[in-house]
C-alpha cells in the first residue's frame, strides 16, 4: 500500500509539471547545435533551391555545408589574405557578413562585407563574388577608409526591392566622441547605404560596379552623396529585412550608455555621434540640432547585457506564439529578448527553457559569446556564437516534460493513462 502511495505521488507531480507545461505559451528556447567547432562563424545563409548552408567566418572563408550540415572539405571562398584581421579575439575586423543574390541559384552571385588593407589604409569593403566550378571571381564594388580599427559595421543584405543595403560603421575616434563622420553628408561612414548591384554606371569616367536608385532621399541634393538611405549610425552590426513587411531593422551598438533596435527608414537620421539614443551626446549649438529618429526600443548597460545584436522579424512555423515578434539579443549577456512589434514595442524576455522541457537533441548550453543571428529557408532562427564556435537552432519546448538518455520521453497520455490506474487501484484497495 505505502508503495503504491509513493507511486501515485511521484506520477501526481508528474501530472501537474506536464500540464503546466502544455498550458504554458512558447516564452521560452531550446538549442540544438547544428554544428560546432567553427572559427568565429559570422553569418549564414541558406541556398533557397538546394539547401546548403553558406557559412561565413570572421577569417575570411566561407564554408559549404549540406542541408543535414555535412561540411564540404574545401571552402567555397577563401579570402584570409584578402581581410584584414589579427589573431587578438577581441578584434571586430575581417569578414563580416555575405549575402546570396536574390537570383543567385541562376546567376552564382554572392556579396561580401568586409574589413581590408588596401596600400596600407583600412577599408570598408562591399565586393561580389561570382562563383563558378571553374571560376571565382571577385570585382570590389565600394571601399570606404576606414578611420579606425573598430566601428565597422557590418551587414551587407537585399531588400525586398532588390537593392544592396550596407551598414556602414562610423569609424570616429574611440578617444574623441567629438570626432564623427555619421553626421557628414560627404561621407559614407556611419550610414546605411542603398545601391543597385544589377545595373552598372559610368561616373567621371568610372565605371562603378553599381547604380544609385533613383528614389534614394538624397539624390540630386547638393554635397550628398547619393548612395545615402539613412545617415547617424554608430556601429550597426546585425541588420535584418522583414520578410512579412519589407522594413529594414537594425542594432545600433552603443558607446558608453545606450543600445538601440532602429527601424531603418528613408532619409532618416539616427542621431550618432549627437546623440545615443535619447541622450545628448556633446553640445551642439541650436543651429547645430538634428531631427534624431529614435529607436524603437533601448537598453541601458546592466543587466540586459552591453552590446546589442539586431535579430529578426519571426516569420518561422515552430514558434507561433512568435510570429511577427522581433527578436534580438546582447553579445556579452548572450540573453535574448523579443519585441511585440505591434504593442508600442513592448519588450519581453526570452529565456533558454529548462533543461526537461527540451528534447533531448536541443538541450544545449551557448557559451559566450552571442556573435550573430542568421535564418535558414523556414524562417527558423540561428544563433552563432563566438567562444564554441557553434551554431544553434532555436526550437520550441515540448508540450511535457521528459528525460533523456536511458529514461526514454514519457508522453503526457501514458502518464495520465498510468494515473487513473493508480487511482483506480488506490480506490480498490
Ligand atoms: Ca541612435
Amino acid at each position: 500500500m505505502e508503495v503504491y502511495i509513493m507511486c501515485f505521488r511521484r506520477l501526481l507531480i508528474v501530472l501537474i509539471v506536464t500540464l503546466e507545461s502544455m498550458c504554458k505559451s512558447e516564452d521560452c528556447y531550446c538549442l540544438r547545435k547544428l554544428v560546432g567547432d567553427i572559427d568565429s562563424p559570422v553569418f549564414v545563409e541558406q541556398d533557397p533551391v538546394n539547401r546548403r548552408y553558406y557559412v561565413a567566418q570572421q577569417s575570411g572563408v566561407v564554408h559549404i555545408y549540406s542541408k543535414d550540415w555535412e561540411k564540404e572539405s574545401k571552402p567555397l571562398v577563401n579570402l584570409t589574405n584578402d581581410v584584414h584581421i589579427s589573431n587578438n579575439i577581441w578584434d571586430e575586423r575581417g569578414l563580416l557578413s555575405i549575402a546570396l543574390h536574390p537570383q543567385f541559384h541562376s546567376n552564382n552571385l554572392i556579396f561580401t562585407y568586409s574589413i581590408r588593407l588596401i596600400n596600407g589604409k583600412e577599408y570598408a569593403v562591399v565586393s561580389k563574388l561570382e562563383i563558378r566550378p571553374d571560376l571565382l571571381k571577385e570585382d570590389i564594388i565600394l571601399a570606404i577608409e576606414q578611420a579606425n580599427q573598430k566601428l565597422n559595421g557590418g551587414q551587407a543584405l537585399f531588400g525586398n526591392d532588390g537593392n544592396l543595403y550596407v551598414s556602414i560603421g562610423d569609424g570616429g575616434s574611440l578617444d574623441n566622441k567629438n570626432i564623427s563622420f555619421a553626421q557628414s553628408s560627404l561621407s559614407l561612414l556611419g550610414k546605411i547605404l542603398r545601391i543597385n548591384i544589377d545595373k552598372t554606371e559610368v561616373v567621371d569616367d568610372h565605371l562603378l560596379f553599381y547604380s544609385v536608385p533613383d528614389d534614394n532621399p538624397f539624390v540630386g541634393k547638393t554635397s550628398w552623396r547619393s548612395e545615402i538611405f539613412a545617415l547617424g549610425a554608430r556601429n550597426m552590426w546585425r541588420c535584418s529585412v522583414d520578410k512579412g513587411t519589407g522594413y529594414l531593422y537594425c542594432g545600433d551598438v552603443g558607446d558608453t550608455d545606450t543600445e538601440e533596435i532602429n527601424l531603418i527608414k528613408s532619409g532618416k537620421n539616427y542621431g550618432w555621434n549627437i546623440f545615443e539614443g535619447s541622450v545628448a551626446k556633446i553640445n551642439r549649438t541650436k543651429n547645430e540640432a538634428i531631427a534624431n529618429e529614435g529607436p524603437i526600443y533601448s537598453y541601458s548597460h546592466g543587466d540586459m547585457g552591453h552590446a546589442v545584436v539586431g535579430g529578426y522579424v519571426y516569420r518561422g512555423k515552430a514558434f507561433s506564439s512568435l510570429f511577427g515578434q522581433y527578436i534580438f539579443g546582447d553579445y556579452v549577456s548572450g540573453k535574448l529578448f523579443r519585441l511585440k512589434l505591434n504593442e508600442s514595442n513592448s519588450k519581453y524576455n526570452f529565456a533558454q527553457c529548462t533543461q526537461n522541457k527540451c528534447p533531448c537533441d536541443a538541450r544545449d548550453k551557448p557559451g559566450k559569446f552571442l556573435q550573430s543571428f542568421s535564418t535558414d529557408n523556414e524562417g527558423e532562427l540561428l544563433i552563432l556564437t563566438k567562444q564554441k564556435g557553434e551554431i544553434l537552432k532555436l526550437i520550441p519546448p515540448l508540450s511535457a516534460v521528459t528525460t533523456c538518455g536511458s529514461c526514454q520521453l514519457l508522453p503526457s497520455a501514458v502518464v495520465l493513462l498510468c494515473t487513473s490506474v493508480i487511482v483506480t487501484m488506490l480506490y480498490s484497495i
